[in-house]
């Protein structure tokens, strides 16, 4: 049984109480559309269980981890890009805003480095 927080946003996104745009779902992650896109394709990766950042699920889920990212590339793949940039914020002044581990997909433009 994966690990929840009812007050998490994106375990209640998850668990389909709150709406989103799911475009892939496995039995570890479900990805979804950024609501904010910050690019043509801008999706997020989380995992099913609760853990505040991919650290976190390293240490308890190690293979998630690498879910998430297959489920990225496909994600990519599905809008027909082969590159794209992948991006665990961790920590606020990272710019993490919600506390549920969650991987962005974003591309379908070229990207700037440093992204700020
Ligand atoms: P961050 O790495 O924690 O900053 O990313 C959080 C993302 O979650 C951010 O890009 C938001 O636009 C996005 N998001 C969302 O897709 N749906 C929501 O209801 C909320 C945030 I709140």
């Amino acid at each position: 049984m994966a690990s929840t927080d009812p007050d998490c946003l994106f375990c209640r996104i998850v668990a389909g109480e709150i709406p989103a745009d799911v475009v892939a779902r496995t039995d570890t992650a479900v990805a979804f559309r950024d609501v904010s896109p910050q690019a043509p394709t801008h999706a997020l990766v989380v995992p099913l269980s609760h853990h505040a950042d991919v650290a976190s699920l390293a240490d308890a889920e190690p293979a998630t981890v690498a879910d998430l990212v297959r489920v990225a590339r496909d994600v990519a793949r599905t809008d027909g890009l082969d590159e794209y940039r992948l991006v665990f914020n961790t920590g606020a002044d990272a710019g993490q805003t919600v506390f549920h581990t969650h991987l962005h997909v974003l591309g379908g433009r070229t990207m700037t480095w440093p992204p700020g």
